[in-house]
């Protein structure tokens, strides 16, 4: 059994407090996968101090140099793709086409931020005034506390490690306790790579040990999270007391529209991809269906043909087509909103209910789960699951749908078929997400594009593409007067 340890200063440690958690594989109970230290606020002290110690050197390196050493993570992440998705699928379940996605996020990640060292534009702008000159440019921020989630173990870290690394900033990095091990190949690539030492440390451990601790630290100037509403909530309140720079990343209620002149088998294949891919447990999953009268019934006869033949089991056969939930909790979760929507009445159309069909038994598999006759103010159509469940409602026309695709507190991803292009563009303007997908399902985000929600899926900020380097650093404004005179803004101009 392997024993797995802290990255802290350069330097592989145990947790101060010698204490351990274990790591098992959702498919398989009994499959015990390593044993991971279970941090301290001592071990919290120790990685920031070493982040702001290194911070000094890091901060001056160039940043295309910076992007030198991005660029190589990316070409070893390339090398060993297989092997961590094999060892993502074991930690979280998820099947092995899916955990080659995660990679191939992080590397494409890796080479979007590795060219971004040599642009990192700033502005030259006119003076008011004459011979002077005005300039803003883009400064590192500090050490920056990243805490991310089991759902995506490999590319969130990504999105968030690269451009902040590549800002200048260092780090401080608390994975997820189901999703450790994949961290620690992570890092491991990194040093590979040739970054500093005490510029990326990571501790393992309970988010309300160390997260906390993280983010209440003084010295951590930065906090990106990804994780729930009710967690990111707490995040931002004690982030307020030292005025953090805090980006969140939470909670989604994603609906896909399919309009009556829709071409079916595409929306088809669109909703059971975002809908039980990744077991429905990404943030960006399809958690309602929102049907046009006129092709409801077909539509979901359809559906209910593709449910039927959907495959558990562990994600590491290619016969899979779901793996399990990530955990004993998160299926219970799951079954206790499916006993919430019975109550509600809405219509079980197919599964509820737990899978324990020979090895099945051994894991924390899930039904796919299908409710009809939901109507939009019910809690199964308005809250988050992060479970294989899909709410089906009905509706009558565009405006409608729009109106019933809003009605949550989220709004992270969208997604309607149609072939009218009036409709499309009522609904790219109308729907309040931070993405909107027409004629695509509601996940597969690209490295390249701002990814990031409005309402209570988030604070406003982008992960990924060109904005969220404006999050890793901090603008500077130049003023160089060279006029050799006494020159006032606003009163000699
Ligand atoms: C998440 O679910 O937290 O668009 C991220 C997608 C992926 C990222 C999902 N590229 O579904």
């Amino acid at each position: 059994m392997k024993k797995f340890q802290n990255y802290i200063d350069g330097k592989w440690c145990d947790s101060s407090s010698q204490q351990t958690f274990e790591n098992r594989n959702p498919a398989n109970k009994n499959e015990l996968l390593g044993t991971f230290p279970k941090s301290t606020k001592e071990d919290v002290e120790k990685a920031v101090q070493s982040a702001k110690k290194s911070f000094e050197s890091w901060r001056l390196t160039p940043a295309p140099k910076r992007g030198d050493i991005l660029r190589k993570v990316g070409d070893i992440l390339t090398q060993r793709k297989e092997e961590l998705a094999k060892i993502m699928t074991k930690e979280m379940g998820k099947v092995l086409l899916e955990t080659r996605g995660d990679v191939q996020e992080g590397i494409d990640t890796a080479y979007y931020a590795a060219t971004e060292g040599r642009r990192l534009f700033g502005h030259t702008v006119p003076s008011e005034l004459n011979n002077k000159f005005n300039m803003s440019i883009r400064t590192p921020i500090g050490v920056c506390g990243l805490i991310t989630p089991w759902n995506f173990p490999l590319a969130i870290p990504t999105w968030k490690m690269f451009p902040a690394l590549l800002c200048g900033n260092t780090v401080v990095f608390k994975p997820a306790m189901q999703t450790p091990e994949t961290a620690t190949r992570f890092v491991e690539i990194l040093i590979e790579a040739g970054i500093p030492n005490g510029v990326v440390n990571l501790i393992h451990g309970a988010g309300s040990e160390i997260g906390n601790a993280i983010v209440e630290h003084n010295d951590v100037e930065v906090i990106s999270f990804t994780g729930s509403t009710e967690v990111g909530k707490k995040i931002s309140k004690s982030a307020a007391d030292t005025l953090k720079r805090v980006s969140l990343e939470l909670g989604g209620k994603n609906a896909q529209i399919v309009m009556d002149d829709a071409d079916l088998d595409l929306a088809l294949d669109g909703v059971l991809w975002g809908a039980f891919g990744t077991t429905g447990q990404r943030c960006t999953a399809t958690s309602r269906l929102i049907l046009h009268e006129k092709i409801h019934d077909k539509f979901l006869e359809m559906l209910l043909t593709r449910v039927k033949k959907l495959r558990l089991g562990d994600g590491l056969l290619s016969t899979t087509d779901v793996g399990p939930c990530v955990s004993e909790s998160q299926r219970n979760t799951v079954h206790q909103y499916v006993e919430i929507g019975k109550k509600e009445g809405a219509n079980l159309l197919i599964g509820g209910e737990f899978a324990t069909e020979g090895e099945l038994d051994n894991g924390w598999f899930y039904k796919p789960t299908i409710f009809t006759n939901v109507t939009p103010n019910m809690r199964i159509a308005k809250e988050e699951i992060f479970g294989p469940v899909l709410s089906v409602i009905k509706t009558s026309n565009v405006f409608e749908a729009i109106q019933i695709l809003n009605n949550t507190i989220y709004g992270l991803s969208s997604s309607i078929y149609t072939k009218n292009i009036n409709d499309a563009f009522a609904a790219m303007r109308d729907i309040k997400a931070g993405i909107v997908y027409i004629n695509a399902p509601t996940i597969g985000a690209e490295a390249h594009m701002p990814f990031g929600g409005v309402k209570q899926t988030g604070n406003g900020h982008r992960e990924g593409g060109w904005t969220v380097f404006d999050f890793y650093s901090e603008w500077k404004t130049i003023y160089v007067d060279y006029s050799g005179n006494f020159q006032r803004a606003q009163i000699d101009s």
